[in-house]
Protein backbone atom coordinates (compact mmCIF):
# COMPACT_ATOMS: atom_id res chain seq x y z
CA UNK A 1 0.00 0.00 0.00
CA UNK A 2 1.55 3.07 -1.32
CA UNK A 3 1.84 6.06 1.71
CA UNK A 4 -0.39 8.29 -0.68
CA UNK A 5 -2.87 7.31 -3.43
CA UNK A 6 -2.06 8.84 -6.32
CA UNK A 7 -4.57 10.26 -9.20
CA UNK A 8 -4.29 8.25 -12.03
CA UNK A 9 -2.16 10.53 -14.77
CA UNK A 10 -4.07 12.18 -17.36
CA UNK A 11 -5.39 10.50 -20.46
CA UNK A 12 -8.28 11.44 -22.95
CA UNK A 13 -6.13 8.95 -25.75
CA UNK A 14 -6.02 5.55 -25.02
CA UNK A 15 -2.07 3.65 -26.33
CA UNK A 16 -5.15 2.47 -28.91
CA UNK A 17 -6.05 5.95 -30.13
CA UNK A 18 -9.60 5.94 -28.58
CA UNK A 19 -11.52 8.90 -27.32
CA UNK A 20 -11.55 7.91 -23.71
CA UNK A 21 -10.57 10.62 -21.04
CA UNK A 22 -10.45 9.46 -17.67
CA UNK A 23 -11.72 10.73 -14.61
CA UNK A 24 -8.15 13.06 -14.35
CA UNK A 25 -8.89 13.92 -17.23
CA UNK A 26 -12.79 15.52 -17.18
CA UNK A 27 -11.41 18.47 -15.33
CA UNK A 28 -9.84 19.76 -18.58
CA UNK A 29 -11.82 18.91 -21.84
CA UNK A 30 -13.17 22.18 -21.91
CA UNK A 31 -9.42 22.91 -23.17
CA UNK A 32 -9.49 20.52 -26.27
CA UNK A 33 -12.93 22.25 -27.79
CA UNK A 34 -11.32 24.86 -30.06
CA UNK A 35 -9.14 22.34 -31.32
CA UNK A 36 -10.77 21.57 -34.74
CA UNK A 37 -9.88 18.69 -37.73
CA UNK A 38 -7.13 21.51 -39.00
CA UNK A 39 -5.39 22.11 -35.82
CA UNK A 40 -5.63 18.08 -35.52
CA UNK A 41 -3.76 17.77 -38.61
CA UNK A 42 -1.31 20.84 -38.05
CA UNK A 43 -0.42 18.74 -34.29
CA UNK A 44 0.18 15.21 -35.94
CA UNK A 45 1.86 16.80 -38.85
CA UNK A 46 4.28 18.47 -35.91
CA UNK A 47 5.16 15.49 -34.32
CA UNK A 48 5.68 13.26 -37.86
CA UNK A 49 8.36 15.77 -39.14
CA UNK A 50 9.99 15.87 -36.16
CA UNK A 51 10.56 12.50 -36.39
CA UNK A 52 11.83 12.73 -39.70
CA UNK A 53 13.62 15.46 -39.24
CA UNK A 54 15.29 13.02 -35.91
CA UNK A 55 15.97 9.63 -37.83
CA UNK A 56 17.83 12.21 -40.95
CA UNK A 57 20.08 13.57 -38.06
CA UNK A 58 20.77 10.19 -36.62
CA UNK A 59 21.57 9.14 -40.25
CA UNK A 60 24.00 12.06 -40.58
CA UNK A 61 25.66 11.43 -37.41
CA UNK A 62 26.70 7.94 -38.35
CA UNK A 63 27.76 9.20 -41.83
CA UNK A 64 30.41 11.24 -39.79
CA UNK A 65 28.90 14.52 -40.51
CA UNK A 66 27.55 15.42 -36.85
CA UNK A 67 29.52 15.11 -33.99
CA UNK A 68 26.89 14.04 -32.07
CA UNK A 69 23.08 13.49 -32.55
CA UNK A 70 20.31 13.83 -29.04
CA UNK A 71 17.08 12.16 -30.36
CA UNK A 72 13.53 12.98 -29.83
CA UNK A 73 11.57 10.19 -30.37
CA UNK A 74 9.09 8.94 -28.62
CA UNK A 75 8.93 12.13 -26.49
CA UNK A 76 6.65 14.03 -29.53
CA UNK A 77 3.74 14.07 -28.06
CA UNK A 78 4.46 15.90 -24.73
CA UNK A 79 6.43 18.08 -26.71
CA UNK A 80 4.16 19.34 -29.35
CA UNK A 81 1.09 19.58 -27.08
CA UNK A 82 2.74 21.67 -24.64
CA UNK A 83 4.48 23.72 -27.43
CA UNK A 84 0.80 24.13 -29.35
CA UNK A 85 -0.90 25.35 -26.32
CA UNK A 86 1.86 28.01 -25.92
CA UNK A 87 1.03 31.30 -27.05
CA UNK A 88 3.24 33.86 -29.25
CA UNK A 89 4.43 36.24 -26.92
CA UNK A 90 5.10 33.57 -24.53
CA UNK A 91 9.17 32.50 -23.88
CA UNK A 92 10.43 29.32 -23.70
CA UNK A 93 13.83 27.69 -22.36
CA UNK A 94 14.64 23.95 -23.74
CA UNK A 95 17.29 21.16 -22.56
CA UNK A 96 18.92 20.07 -25.42
CA UNK A 97 15.82 17.10 -26.97
CA UNK A 98 13.10 19.59 -27.96
CA UNK A 99 13.15 19.97 -31.26
CA UNK A 100 9.81 19.76 -31.90
CA UNK A 101 9.42 22.94 -29.84
CA UNK A 102 12.31 24.84 -32.13
CA UNK A 103 10.60 23.97 -35.05
CA UNK A 104 6.89 25.47 -33.77
CA UNK A 105 8.57 28.18 -32.44
CA UNK A 106 9.85 29.02 -35.88
CA UNK A 107 13.87 28.29 -35.28
CA UNK A 108 14.91 26.78 -39.05
CA UNK A 109 16.09 22.94 -37.97
CA UNK A 110 19.27 23.59 -39.72
CA UNK A 111 20.66 25.71 -36.93
CA UNK A 112 19.33 23.36 -34.52
CA UNK A 113 22.01 21.00 -36.15
CA UNK A 114 24.86 23.40 -36.51
CA UNK A 115 25.17 23.32 -32.50
CA UNK A 116 25.60 19.20 -32.82
CA UNK A 117 28.26 19.60 -35.99
CA UNK A 118 30.25 22.21 -34.16
CA UNK A 119 30.00 25.56 -36.06
CA UNK A 120 28.36 27.54 -33.23
CA UNK A 121 27.82 27.84 -29.83
CA UNK A 122 24.44 28.58 -30.28
CA UNK A 123 22.77 28.56 -33.66
CA UNK A 124 20.04 31.47 -33.40
CA UNK A 125 19.20 34.81 -32.18
CA UNK A 126 16.94 34.85 -29.74
CA UNK A 127 16.51 38.49 -29.14
CA UNK A 128 14.98 38.16 -33.61
CA UNK A 129 11.60 37.67 -33.55
CA UNK A 130 11.61 35.12 -36.34
CA UNK A 131 12.79 32.30 -33.63
CA UNK A 132 9.40 32.50 -31.46
CA UNK A 133 10.62 33.58 -28.25
CA UNK A 134 13.01 30.28 -27.83
CA UNK A 135 15.97 30.67 -25.93
CA UNK A 136 19.18 28.62 -26.85
CA UNK A 137 19.66 24.37 -26.11
CA UNK A 138 21.34 24.16 -22.40
CA UNK A 139 23.80 21.19 -22.23
CA UNK A 140 24.29 21.99 -18.41
CA UNK A 141 21.80 20.09 -16.54
CA UNK A 142 19.27 21.86 -15.19
CA UNK A 143 20.51 24.91 -15.41
CA UNK A 144 17.87 26.46 -17.83
CA UNK A 145 15.13 26.01 -14.92
CA UNK A 146 17.41 29.55 -12.92
CA UNK A 147 17.20 31.24 -16.35
CA UNK A 148 13.86 30.42 -16.81
CA UNK A 149 12.49 31.67 -13.60
CA UNK A 150 14.70 34.82 -13.67
CA UNK A 151 13.06 35.53 -17.10
CA UNK A 152 9.81 34.85 -15.77
CA UNK A 153 10.68 37.12 -12.55
CA UNK A 154 11.48 39.84 -15.17
CA UNK A 155 7.81 39.09 -16.70
CA UNK A 156 6.21 39.93 -12.85
CA UNK A 157 8.47 43.04 -12.32
CA UNK A 158 7.33 44.76 -16.32
CA UNK A 159 3.85 43.83 -15.42
CA UNK A 160 4.07 45.34 -11.89
CA UNK A 161 5.15 48.53 -13.35
CA UNK A 162 2.68 49.05 -16.27
CA UNK A 163 -0.04 48.61 -13.07
CA UNK A 164 1.70 51.35 -11.64
CA UNK A 165 2.62 49.20 -8.52
CA UNK A 166 6.16 49.32 -6.60
CA UNK A 167 5.99 46.14 -5.50
CA UNK A 168 5.31 42.44 -5.73
CA UNK A 169 1.85 41.33 -4.39
CA UNK A 170 2.51 40.31 -0.83
CA UNK A 171 -0.10 37.86 -0.81
CA UNK A 172 -0.48 34.35 -2.61
CA UNK A 173 -1.67 35.53 -5.61
CA UNK A 174 0.95 36.73 -8.35
CA UNK A 175 0.83 39.65 -10.78
CA UNK A 176 -1.16 39.35 -13.84
CA UNK A 177 0.67 39.24 -16.65
CA UNK A 178 0.19 39.00 -20.41
CA UNK A 179 3.00 36.24 -20.93
CA UNK A 180 4.35 33.57 -19.13
CA UNK A 181 7.27 30.52 -19.11
CA UNK A 182 7.90 27.53 -19.95
CA UNK A 183 10.87 25.71 -18.94
CA UNK A 184 11.76 21.99 -20.29
CA UNK A 185 13.63 19.30 -18.44
CA UNK A 186 14.12 15.56 -17.65
CA UNK A 187 13.85 13.27 -14.46
CA UNK A 188 17.17 13.48 -14.01
CA UNK A 189 17.17 17.08 -13.59
CA UNK A 190 14.86 17.30 -11.14
CA UNK A 191 17.84 16.01 -9.28
CA UNK A 192 19.98 18.71 -9.86
CA UNK A 193 20.18 21.66 -7.38
CA UNK A 194 19.22 24.53 -9.90
CA UNK A 195 16.08 23.13 -10.69
CA UNK A 196 15.09 22.86 -7.39
CA UNK A 197 15.97 26.22 -6.35
CA UNK A 198 14.52 27.52 -9.47
CA UNK A 199 10.95 25.90 -8.04
CA UNK A 200 11.84 27.50 -4.39
CA UNK A 201 12.41 30.67 -6.37
CA UNK A 202 9.30 30.81 -8.53
CA UNK A 203 7.11 29.87 -5.32
CA UNK A 204 8.39 32.80 -3.59
CA UNK A 205 7.41 35.30 -6.27
CA UNK A 206 4.54 33.73 -8.03
CA UNK A 207 6.13 33.89 -11.66
CA UNK A 208 4.43 33.62 -14.34
CA UNK A 209 5.90 29.47 -15.31
CA UNK A 210 5.13 25.99 -16.19
CA UNK A 211 7.74 23.80 -15.89
CA UNK A 212 7.05 21.03 -17.62
CA UNK A 213 9.21 17.55 -17.31
CA UNK A 214 9.62 14.85 -19.71
CA UNK A 215 9.94 11.81 -17.16
CA UNK A 216 11.52 9.24 -19.88
CA UNK A 217 12.28 7.16 -17.43
CA UNK A 218 15.72 7.42 -18.08
CA UNK A 219 18.82 10.05 -17.22
CA UNK A 220 21.62 8.26 -19.50
CA UNK A 221 21.68 4.52 -17.72
CA UNK A 222 20.46 5.93 -14.20
CA UNK A 223 16.75 4.68 -14.26
CA UNK A 224 14.36 7.15 -12.74
CA UNK A 225 13.31 4.84 -9.94
CA UNK A 226 16.83 5.42 -8.73
CA UNK A 227 16.87 9.21 -8.45
CA UNK A 228 12.94 9.72 -7.26
CA UNK A 229 11.38 7.53 -4.54
CA UNK A 230 8.33 8.99 -5.39
CA UNK A 231 6.27 10.44 -8.06
CA UNK A 232 8.20 14.04 -9.29
CA UNK A 233 5.37 16.13 -9.81
CA UNK A 234 4.99 15.27 -5.74
CA UNK A 235 8.25 17.24 -5.20
CA UNK A 236 6.64 20.35 -7.03
CA UNK A 237 3.66 20.27 -4.80
CA UNK A 238 5.62 20.31 -1.75
CA UNK A 239 7.44 23.33 -2.88
CA UNK A 240 3.75 25.25 -3.33
CA UNK A 241 3.48 24.75 -6.95
CA UNK A 242 0.83 23.32 -8.74
CA UNK A 243 1.97 19.98 -10.39
CA UNK A 244 0.15 17.33 -11.87
CA UNK A 245 1.20 14.08 -13.91
CA UNK A 246 0.04 13.73 -17.34
CA UNK A 247 0.17 10.60 -20.00
CA UNK A 248 3.00 11.99 -21.87
CA UNK A 249 2.47 10.00 -24.81
CA UNK A 250 -0.83 11.55 -24.81
CA UNK A 251 -0.38 14.87 -27.18
CA UNK A 252 -4.00 15.95 -25.98
CA UNK A 253 -3.38 15.53 -22.30
CA UNK A 254 -0.21 17.23 -23.57
CA UNK A 255 -2.16 20.02 -25.09
CA UNK A 256 -5.01 20.23 -22.80
CA UNK A 257 -3.19 20.59 -19.29
CA UNK A 258 -0.48 22.72 -20.28
CA UNK A 259 -3.22 25.08 -22.00
CA UNK A 260 -5.31 25.51 -18.62
CA UNK A 261 -1.66 25.59 -16.59
CA UNK A 262 -0.36 28.48 -18.84
CA UNK A 263 -3.79 30.47 -18.78
CA UNK A 264 -3.89 30.01 -14.70
CA UNK A 265 -0.06 31.54 -15.14
CA UNK A 266 -0.57 34.59 -16.74
CA UNK A 267 -3.86 35.02 -14.73
CA UNK A 268 -1.53 35.36 -11.87
CA UNK A 269 -2.07 31.68 -10.48
CA UNK A 270 1.35 31.59 -10.07
CA UNK A 271 4.26 28.66 -10.98
CA UNK A 272 2.88 25.03 -12.41
CA UNK A 273 4.40 21.35 -12.78
CA UNK A 274 4.24 18.81 -15.06
CA UNK A 275 5.59 15.79 -15.06
CA UNK A 276 4.58 14.20 -18.59
CA UNK A 277 5.08 10.28 -18.48
CA UNK A 278 7.13 9.57 -21.60
CA UNK A 279 9.81 7.03 -23.02
CA UNK A 280 12.94 7.75 -24.56
CA UNK A 281 12.70 5.09 -27.53
CA UNK A 282 15.96 5.62 -28.79
CA UNK A 283 19.44 6.08 -27.31
CA UNK A 284 20.23 8.88 -25.05
CA UNK A 285 22.66 10.79 -27.88
CA UNK A 286 24.33 8.86 -30.70
CA UNK A 287 26.95 8.11 -28.26
CA UNK A 288 25.32 5.96 -25.98
CA UNK A 289 23.96 2.13 -26.28
CA UNK A 290 20.58 1.64 -24.37
CA UNK A 291 21.58 -2.03 -25.00
CA UNK A 292 24.34 -2.22 -22.24
CA UNK A 293 21.52 -1.53 -19.73
CA UNK A 294 17.87 -1.85 -20.08
CA UNK A 295 15.76 -4.55 -21.28
CA UNK A 296 14.03 -4.79 -24.77
CA UNK A 297 10.69 -5.55 -23.03
CA UNK A 298 10.63 -2.16 -21.89
CA UNK A 299 11.50 -0.51 -25.39
CA UNK A 300 8.86 -2.59 -26.89
CA UNK A 301 5.74 -1.89 -24.44
CA UNK A 302 6.39 1.77 -24.91
CA UNK A 303 6.92 1.33 -28.22
CA UNK A 304 3.54 0.02 -28.33
CA UNK A 305 2.24 3.21 -26.47
CA UNK A 306 3.60 5.54 -29.66
CA UNK A 307 2.60 9.21 -29.69
CA UNK A 308 1.96 9.34 -32.83
CA UNK A 309 0.40 5.97 -33.96
CA UNK A 310 -2.32 6.83 -31.54
CA UNK A 311 -3.07 10.16 -32.78
CA UNK A 312 -2.79 8.72 -36.16
CA UNK A 313 -5.94 6.90 -35.89
CA UNK A 314 -7.51 9.32 -33.41
CA UNK A 315 -7.55 11.70 -36.33
CA UNK A 316 -8.69 9.14 -39.09
CA UNK A 317 -11.93 8.75 -36.56
CA UNK A 318 -11.61 12.36 -36.96
CA UNK A 319 -12.16 12.49 -40.78
CA UNK A 320 -8.66 13.00 -41.45
CA UNK A 321 -8.19 11.67 -45.17
CA UNK A 322 -5.56 9.07 -46.91
CA UNK A 323 -4.35 11.94 -49.00
CA UNK A 324 -3.72 14.10 -45.80
CA UNK A 325 -1.14 11.59 -44.09
CA UNK A 326 0.43 11.26 -48.01
CA UNK A 327 1.41 14.74 -48.14
CA UNK A 328 2.74 15.00 -44.35
CA UNK A 329 5.18 11.95 -45.77
CA UNK A 330 6.29 13.68 -48.62
CA UNK A 331 6.58 16.74 -46.71
CA UNK A 332 8.84 14.91 -44.10
CA UNK A 333 10.78 13.27 -46.96
CA UNK A 334 11.32 17.18 -48.53
CA UNK A 335 12.24 17.95 -45.05
CA UNK A 336 14.94 15.70 -44.48
CA UNK A 337 16.51 16.55 -47.80
CA UNK A 338 16.57 20.15 -46.83
CA UNK A 339 18.42 18.95 -43.71
CA UNK A 340 20.70 16.74 -45.17
CA UNK A 341 21.46 19.82 -48.06
CA UNK A 342 21.47 21.87 -45.33
CA UNK A 343 24.39 20.57 -43.17
CA UNK A 344 26.82 19.10 -46.36
CA UNK A 345 26.70 23.02 -47.16
CA UNK A 346 27.13 24.46 -43.85
CA UNK A 347 30.18 26.90 -43.89
CA UNK A 348 32.80 26.18 -41.76
CA UNK A 349 33.69 28.94 -39.20
CA UNK A 350 37.16 30.19 -39.28
CA UNK A 351 38.64 29.07 -36.00
CA UNK A 352 39.33 32.42 -34.27
CA UNK A 353 35.23 32.89 -34.36
CA UNK A 354 34.75 30.58 -31.62
CA UNK A 355 35.92 33.34 -29.35
CA UNK A 356 33.87 35.57 -30.22
CA UNK A 357 29.89 36.16 -28.63
CA UNK A 358 31.89 34.63 -25.37
CA UNK A 359 31.47 37.87 -23.84
CA UNK A 360 29.33 40.70 -25.34
CA UNK A 361 32.07 42.93 -24.71
CA UNK A 362 36.33 42.58 -25.74
CA UNK A 363 37.55 40.54 -23.20
CA UNK A 364 41.43 40.19 -22.14
CA UNK A 365 41.30 36.42 -21.40
CA UNK A 366 39.46 35.85 -24.67
CA UNK A 367 41.50 37.86 -26.56
CA UNK A 368 44.72 36.04 -25.03
CA UNK A 369 43.43 32.97 -26.16
CA UNK A 370 42.36 33.67 -29.58
CA UNK A 371 45.52 35.23 -30.19
CA UNK A 372 47.51 31.84 -28.91
CA UNK A 373 45.43 30.31 -31.30
CA UNK A 374 46.66 31.85 -34.34
CA UNK A 375 50.03 31.52 -33.52
CA UNK A 376 49.71 28.40 -32.75
CA UNK A 377 47.96 27.24 -36.11
CA UNK A 378 50.81 29.59 -38.22
CA UNK A 379 53.41 27.67 -36.88
CA UNK A 380 52.07 24.65 -39.33
CA UNK A 381 52.78 26.95 -42.01
CA UNK A 382 55.93 28.11 -43.51
CA UNK A 383 57.70 24.75 -42.72
CA UNK A 384 58.24 24.94 -38.90
CA UNK A 385 55.80 21.62 -37.87
CA UNK A 386 58.34 19.67 -40.20
C1 LIG B 1 25.44 19.66 -14.68
C2 LIG B 1 25.60 18.45 -15.54
N1 LIG B 1 25.86 17.27 -14.97
C3 LIG B 1 25.97 16.15 -15.73
C4 LIG B 1 25.85 16.23 -17.09
C5 LIG B 1 25.97 14.96 -17.95
N2 LIG B 1 24.62 14.56 -18.41
C6 LIG B 1 24.22 14.86 -19.67
S1 LIG B 1 22.65 14.32 -19.95
C7 LIG B 1 22.52 13.69 -18.39
C8 LIG B 1 21.25 12.99 -17.96
C9 LIG B 1 20.03 13.85 -18.02
O1 LIG B 1 18.89 13.10 -17.81
P1 LIG B 1 17.46 13.74 -17.80
O2 LIG B 1 17.44 14.99 -17.01
O3 LIG B 1 16.50 12.67 -17.42
O4 LIG B 1 17.22 14.19 -19.33
P2 LIG B 1 17.12 13.28 -20.64
O5 LIG B 1 18.49 13.27 -21.24
O6 LIG B 1 16.64 11.94 -20.25
O7 LIG B 1 16.18 14.00 -21.54
C10 LIG B 1 23.69 13.88 -17.67
C11 LIG B 1 23.90 13.43 -16.30
C12 LIG B 1 25.58 17.50 -17.66
N3 LIG B 1 25.42 17.65 -18.99
N4 LIG B 1 25.44 18.58 -16.87
MG1 LIG C 1 15.39 11.43 -18.65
Amino acid sequence: MPWVQDPQPVQFLTPDGDFAPNESAQAFAAELESLDLVALQEMYRDMALTRAFDTECTNLQRQGQLALWVPSVGQEGAQVGSARAALPQDHIFPSYREHAVARIRGVNLVNVVAQFRGVTHGGWDVTDPAHGNFHLYTLVIGSQALHATGFALSQVLDATKKAGEKDLPAGAQGRETNEATIVYFGDGATSQGDVNEAMIFAASYQTPQLFFVQNNKWAISVPVERQARTPIYRRAAGFGLKSIQIDGNDILASYAVSNRMLKDARAGGGPQFIEALTYRIGAHTTSDDPTKYRENEELLEWQAKDPIRRFEKYIKSQGAEDSFFEQVAADAGELALKIRDGVLHMPVPEPGAMFKHVYAEEHPVMQGQAAWLERYENSFEAGESA
